[in-house]
């Protein structure tokens, strides 16, 4: 066998990095086209899922309906850049792919400033964007209100503590009353745990050696559960208790109870 017909076995191939001919039917659409027509439609059906999922419980503070508004800009903002950002992958995974024998290297491919003066910038408005949303509806729900309860919460391994400041009263139940303003006062004894009641949506890290605080008003009557939010030991997952809303005049009835068994313990 000649040293030409050996050659022609071999299978020709385009010298790396040189430009791929248009594989386009005359007339027909460029794919980018398709592409964004297809991601349109994905992002829309991505979307309509989304929202449509009731992502947390029936709502029982004032304050619920903007948090979950947050949410859902969130979501909306995020379904898209999914769907771009996985159908590159997908397109780049199916058109760049190893044909069968094909050992070269992939051509030496160097920067694009055009790209990645817009993939900085995109990104860099919408985060800051949502994080100014987000903080404007954060401070807005931490203003200070008249009237406040304040409630400390004390977090160990693996249980809650409430105390009512002033009335010497501890509970392992968070008995609060409907309507009023709530400042929890947010304390560990050990290791870090963070306190959330799904239905009012605000969390808030128990953090050794600091006092951290939420505010939030409790606005529909009911029973509920602390959970603990970070995990923080083998009892993490049992770390509820009983949260419970109810008429105010309930509550300073049950304030009072409690106060008057908690004197009658200090004097025996
Ligand atoms: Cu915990």
């Amino acid at each position: 066998m000649s040293e030409g017909e050996r050659e022609s076995e071999v299978r020709p191939v385009a010298p790396a990095g040189a430009p791929e001919q248009d594989p386009r039917i005359e007339g027909e659409k460029h794919p980018i086209v398709k592409m964004l027509a297809l991601g349109a439609i994905a992002s829309i059906i991505g979307v309509a899922v989304v929202l449509w999922i009731d992502w947390f419980p029936e709502p029982a503070t004032t304050g619920a309906d903007d948090i979950d508004l947050v949410y859902d800009v969130l979501l909306i903002a995020s379904v898209p850049i999914l769907v771009l950002v996985m159908a590159v992958v997908l397109y780049c995974v199916y058109k760049f792919r190893a044909r069968p024998g094909d050992m070269r290297d992939g051509a030496p491919i160097h920067g694009n400033a055009r790209l990645e003066v817009v993939w900085v910038t995109i990104p860099f408005i919408l985060v800051s964007a949502l994080a100014v949303y987000g903080w404007i509806v954060l401070d807005d729900l931490e203003a200070k209100q008249p009237n406040e309860l304040k409630v400390n919460v004390t977090a160990r391994q693996f249980t809650w503590g409430f105390g009512y400041p002033g009335e010497e009263v501890r509970s392992d139940t968070l008995v609060l009353p409907k309507d009023r303003p709530v400042e929890f006062r947010i304390n560990t004894e050990d290791v870090i745990h963070s306190f959330w009641v799904p239905e009012f949506r605000l969390k808030s890290d128990a953090v050794p050696g600091l006092t951290t605080k939420i505010r939030l008003t409790p606005n529909r009557i009911g029973r509920y559960q602390v959970v603990c939010a970070e995990l923080c030991g083998i009892g993490h997952s049992v770390m509820r208790q009983l949260v419970r809303v109810v008429e105010p005049s309930e509550f300073d009835s049950w304030l009072a109870d409690q106060r008057a068994a908690a004197q009658e313990g200090q004097g025996s």
